[in-house]
């Protein structure tokens, strides 16, 4: 039977630090996302989009900014990611701002324990996204999901696995780092976490990085791929709000897609932060679609 590919979308800028993230959904369809899997052979479901709070654009609050609504918007994407898991289906969240990572990786996460799973993360990103409330210098959740999957943050948004973290720091990869806030450094240091900054794909190249960052995934592993398109270079995927020059060439990202592929893991993904209000007549959104198809298979020679 086809692998059946669910499509969430999740129209919402509200972890993020400029407007314009939440139009990501659409871009990704006007892109041809649909059809780009369909010509793969997948069985494709559109959900839509969900529904959520609108952004209220205030100053943070006790170092957070929207808890409310970014604790709105990742419930819906919790419960939904939870019923297209159950339903045996692969979960593909169209964000929307990266805080969305925090409901789609709790729920995989809750879905690995409870079919004895091995679970596996790689974070493409330029950011580490391992802030937290008391060290963040801008208070956008869009910087914090992964210490909030680690077990630290703001109670609301902690512990939905049904543990206090729902990952381990020996269960996340880092590809394309580039830029960390000074104290995120420390917390990097401190949790453990394995970061493959832009100085260690130079000079270890991205075919060794990549083998290196993957060299656990075995047959009980659901492999998650959370992709944050500023990873990319900004002359490539220039529709991102918090770009930083520097970032993996198209080939080096295409290679990256395709050792994923060739796992036969990848059981969950996210593509987060495309921001269409900053793009270049829908660049970024189409190149995240170029991306998707190797990541589900698609390659030069190989049919
Ligand atoms: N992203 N480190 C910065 C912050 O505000 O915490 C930037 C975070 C960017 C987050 O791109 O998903
Ligand atoms: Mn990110
Ligand atoms: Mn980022
Ligand atoms: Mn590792």
């Amino acid at each position: 039977m086809n692998k059946t590919v669910s499509l969430i979308g999740a129209p919402t800028d509200v972890g993020a630090s400029v407007r314009g993230a939440g139009m990501g959904p659409d871009a990704l369809r006007v892109a041809g996302l649909y059809e780009a899997l369909r010509s793969h052979k997948l069985n494709v479901i559109d959900h839509g989009n969900l529904a959520g709070p609108p952004t209220p654009w205030l100053p943070p609050k006790d170092g957070v900014r929207h808890l409310e609504e970014v604790v709105a918007w990742n419930k819906a994407v919790y419960d939904r990611v939870t019923a297209v898991l159950a339903a045996g289906q692969f979960p593909l969240l169209m964000g929307g701002d990266h805080c969305l990572a925090i409901g789609s990786i709790s729920a995989v996460s809750r879905h690995c324990r409870r079919t004895k799973k091995k679970l596996r993360i790689v974070w493409f990103d330029a950011h580490t996204d391992v802030n937290n409330e008391t060290i963040s210098p801008s208070g956008n959740v869009h910087g914090m999901p992964v210490s909030v999957l680690l077990g630290h943050g703001p109670k609301s948004l902690v512990g939905w696995s049904g543990e206090n973290a729902a990952i381990s720091a020996d269960e996340i990869d880092f590809i394309g780092i580039r830029s960390v806030d000074d104290e995120e450094k420390q917390a990097i240091r401190r949790l453990g976490l394995s970061v493959y900054d832009m100085r260690h794909i130079d000079e270890h190249g991205m075919r060794h990085t990549m083998i290196e960052a993957l060299q656990d995934v075995d047959d009980d592993t659901h492999l998650h791929v959370s992709f944050d398109l500023d990873c990319l270079d900004p002359a490539d995927a220039p529709g991102v709000g918090t770009s930083v020059r520097g970032g993996p060439t198209y080939r080096e990202m295409q290679l990256c897609m395709e050792m994923i592929a060739d796992t036969g893991k990848l059981a969950s993904l996210d593509v987060v932060e495309i921001n269409p209000a900053l793009d270049v007549r829908n660049r970024t959104a189409e190149l995240a679609v170029e991306f998707i198809q190797s990541l589900f298979g698609a390659s030069t020679l190989a049919r």
